[in-house]
């Protein structure tokens, strides 16, 4: 057996060495044109003219492409076809494209670029939530999920608490920037290379825009530098940019953003505002939930509604409300269409809910993680406490457990009162503890994504290539394939190779997304291999039967285990699997299927919000201890403990390090992750030397990660779950532990911490908190003040000694 095995990912080796092939490692081909483009100079107006002379001057340079070289139509999107490809008359981000230039060389195509005039009459963007919702723009309808009676639980409450909250976006950060590699064909067809999370609709946005049928376009995806989420749509752009100039110029033609091009026109996770106003009894059970979000969708839809959904279905996180209405809509502004991101609108969901959380455990003084307990689905699956307020029953619920495991492993309670003492007698810093926990459902909201098809072809020397629809971005589903298919086939996982992804051999994919990559291509390729092996099993029945010893064929007392096939009757006589295989082509058994697999159980329908839009929830609880400078804002995450509920692991290994990644990189988007922009629209900080991103000397100073052991979730493949997005909302606990730590400074206070919680926005809640805070005195300030005088001219940089707890 391999699955359960932690070995290593299949491209762990070459992403080390740099053997791995991303997209602009292919070598060139004969012929092939350099591709970049022309974006539009300002956030909002209108096209009025295009200059392309003094480009075409340019020695090398070959072409400049524009809205008017399009043959099929000029209009895109996943959901709704309302983006242009290239601009045609309204401008509706700054850099969005407006030509195409294709040259020799990637110099020349970028010395063509800066030569085309483009002309156009500016109009004042509408730019953030705040100019959105005073213009009235929304894309798509409002989006609500109700159950109870509100007035009901008001009247139930003892207390109530409202406010509003605000999160950034967050930039996806893959190293691979977008790119495609587009080569014609005959009969106008056109092969696409593209770095894409989804080579399906890569194809059909190709297809459509060129005027072309499906079957006359080809996407492939070998593997890309980092995707999450970033590439579930937007590769569309640049695989149009490459595939026009190829069916104009009848050459192969690449494009490869710069890092800052990528940052600056392409979506992010989106910004959203929280209002929200909770009633609760006086332990802090919630009676009544009002819980409104405004996402900032960008300039077109893209997948903005499917990420509110997300949100709205992710309003309890981990808890029942008896009365609850949450409500959703996306605004339209003039920026880069916001899409996906690792979370899918569930970050932005548990952030609201836990201020929300916390903030009541404030307003009563009382221990949050109490607080939380008190509020979690029942286990009881047949108690009214464990329907969601969508109506789906939460079955298998541990976090009640993990919370009691991780309060425990963690010391909780004597770090929580340490805390409290500290942030007593500490002048100069103040320390924050949180318990969080993450229940994430798993399966796509829209049902008709939750399928998958795979093709396995086995060769006589008995050694298999598995074909999905899945692609690899680092999150090891290909390894975590081979190893199923393995097993599945009785046979070594080094005689599996998954292929390279195809839709040319898998048809109508989703996208490798919502984490259920493995659980739906894994499924499907399982299903392929079972057909095989039921075809060779029989086979082997018939060699292995003896009338002389009275063995009848069986074929379901045949066993393949580590490449050996035998009868369990008479295990004495085996043949290898390559035996097996070179005989099955000699009589003339087909060696090849394809499996299908589409998630069963699962309906939803978001006009009622009602249903049971996933298969089952991945959960876990993450505990935070944070300090932060009073006086400057910087903080340090001392400490990040999680357990979670990720069923059996495929690859424990690999889901190890999918759970750090995933955490830190939660972390980055509530503390360090900064997008800024300026009056015109344009981001601030479009490089990573102004968008920072967590590195290594940003980790937990002890940073521990563990898995429960869960036999319960048999239902899903291997008993496994899905765990590449969930852990990043266990980064959440080190937001709420600074929220935490604020309320040191001022018990009972509310603070209005936003994220990301830079030093900055840090030092903005505690100065806010100060002010108005009738404790804090000038006298007290002054004593500060000096201490930190003292503390600084002593050294910059070593602890305050005299700030630990005693
Ligand atoms: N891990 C790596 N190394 N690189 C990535 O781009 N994307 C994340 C997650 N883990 C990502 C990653 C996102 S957004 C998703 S949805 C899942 O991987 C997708 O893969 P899976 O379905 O195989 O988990
Ligand atoms: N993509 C999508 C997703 O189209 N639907 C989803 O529900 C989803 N969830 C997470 C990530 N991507
Ligand atoms: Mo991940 S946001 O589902 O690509």
């Amino acid at each position: 057996m391999t699955v359960g095995r932690s070995i290593p990912h299949d491209s762990a080796r070459a992403h080390v060495t740099g053997r791995a092939r991303f997209l602009d490692d292919q070598p060139r081909i004969d012929r092939e044109l350099q591709v970049t483009f022309v974006g539009a100079p300002c956030a909002r107006g209108r096209l009025v003219g295009i200059d392309a002379g003094p480009a075409l001057a340019e020695p090398g340079v070959f072409a400049v492409l524009t809205a008017a070289d399009i043959t099929g139509h000029n209009r895109f999107g996943p959901v709704i076809p309302d983006e242009p490809f290239l601009v045609d008359d309204e401008i509706h981000y700054l850099g969005q494209p407006v030509a195409v230039i294709a040259a020799e060389t990637t110099e020349a195509a970028e010395r063509g670029r800066r030569k085309v005039v483009v002309e156009v009459v500016e109009e004042t963007p509408i730019l953030g939530l705040d100019a959105a919702l005073a213009a009235g723009q929304f894309l798509g309808p409002e989006r609500a999920i109700r159950r109870g009676d509100l007035a009901v639980g008001w009247a139930e409450s003892r207390s109530r608490i409202a406010g509003t909250l605000d999160c950034k976006g967050q930039e996806q950060f893959y190293f691979e920037s977008q790119a495609a590699l587009a080569v014609p064909g005959e009969n106008d067809e056109i092969w696409v290379h593209s770095s894409t999370q989804n080579p399906t609709e890569v194809q059909r946005v190709v297809a459509e825009v060129l005027g072309l049928g499906q079957h006359q376009v080809v996407c492939e995806c070998k593997r890309m530098g980092g995707a999450f989420g970033g590439k579930e749509t937007q590769a569309a752009i640049p695989a149009l940019m490459a595939a026009l100039v190829a069916q104009r110029s009848g050459r192969p033609a690449r494009v490869v953003y710069s890092k800052d091009d990528d940052m600056r026109v392409t979506g992010k996770r989106h910004a959203y505002r929280a209002t929200y106003r909770a009633g609760f009894d006086d332990d802090g059970r919630i009676t009544a939930l009002e819980l409104d979000f405004r996402s900032d969708g960008g300039a077109f839809l893209d997948l903005s509604l499917a990420v509110l959904e997300r949100t709205l279905l992710h309003a309890d996180n981990a808890y029942y409300f008896p009365h609850v209405a949450v409500t959703g809509r996306v605004c339209r502004t003039d920026t880069p269409p916001n899409t996906a991101f690792r979370g899918f609108g569930g970050p932005q969901a548990l952030l609201a809910i836990e201020n929300v959380v916390e903030e009541i455990a404030i307003h009563l003084g009382k221990d949050p993680a109490e607080v939380r307990r008190l509020n979690l689905y029942d286990p009881d699956e047949t108690s009214p406490r464990a329907l969601t307020h969508y109506g789906q029953v939460v079955k298998g619920n541990l976090l009640p457990e993990i919370l009691e495991r991780l309060s425990s492993e963690c010391g909780y309670t004597a770090r929580r009162e340490s805390a409290i003492a500290f942030n007593r007698q500490s002048r100069t810093a103040l320390r924050g503890v949180a318990l969080v926990p993450v229940k994430f459902g798993i399966s796509f909201t829209n049902r008709t994504l939750n399928q998958a098809n795979a093709l396995v072809n086995v060769y006589v020397d008995g050694s298999v290539q598995v074909s999905t629809g899945a692609t690899e971005m680092g999150q090891g589903v290909n390894t975590k394939i081979a190893q199923l298919v393995a097993d599945a086939l009785g046979v070594e996982v080094e005689t599996v190779t998954v292929m390279t992804t195809s839709t040319e051999k898998n048809n109508n994919t989703s996208p490798t997304a919502a984490s259920a990559s493995t659980d739906l291509n894994g499924s499907a390729a399982i299903r392929a291999c079972a057909e095989i092996r039921g075809r060779l099993a029989d086979l082997a029945a018939a060699r292995f039967a003896d009338p002389g010893s009275g063995l009848a064929a069986a074929s379901d007392t045949v066993r393949f285990d580590a490449g050996a096939v035998w009868d369990s009757r008479a295990s004495e006589r085996r043949m290898t699997f390559a035996e097996l295989t070179e005989l099955a082509h000699r009589e003339r058994v087909d060696l090849g299927a394809r499996g299908f697999y589409a998630t069963p159980g699962i309906d939803f329908d978001r006009d009622t919000g009602r249903g049971s839009p996933f298969f089952y929830f991945t959960t876990g609880w993450a505990f935070a201890e944070v300090r932060i400078d009073r006086l400057t804002g910087e903080l340090r995450v001392e400490r990040l403990q999680a357990l979670l509920d990720i069923g059996r692991p495929i690859n424990p290994g690999i889901d190890r390090g999918q759970t750090i990644g995933g955490i830190v990189q939660g972390i980055g988007w509530v503390t360090t992750e900064d997008l800024c922009y300026g009056e015109r629209g344009e981001l601030l900080s479009a490089s990573p030397t102004t968008y920072k991103i967590p590195n290594i000397t940003d980790l937990p100073e002890i940073f521990e990660v563990a898995f429960l052991d869960n036999d319960l979730n048999r239902h899903n493949i291997a008993a496994s779950k899905a765990v590449g997005e969930p852990p990043l909302m266990l980064g959440l606990a080190v937001w709420v532990a600074i929220k935490d730590a604020l309320a040191g400074l001022a018990p009972g206070k509310q603070s209005s911490l936003a994220a990301p919680a830079t030093p900055e926005e840090i030092l903005r809640a505690v100065t806010e908190l100060e002010r108005t805070t009738a404790q804090v005195t000038g006298q007290l300030t002054a004593q500060v003040t000096a201490q930190v005088t003292a503390q600084v001219t002593a050294s910059h940089r070593t602890p305050a000694t005299s700030d630990r707890p005693t």
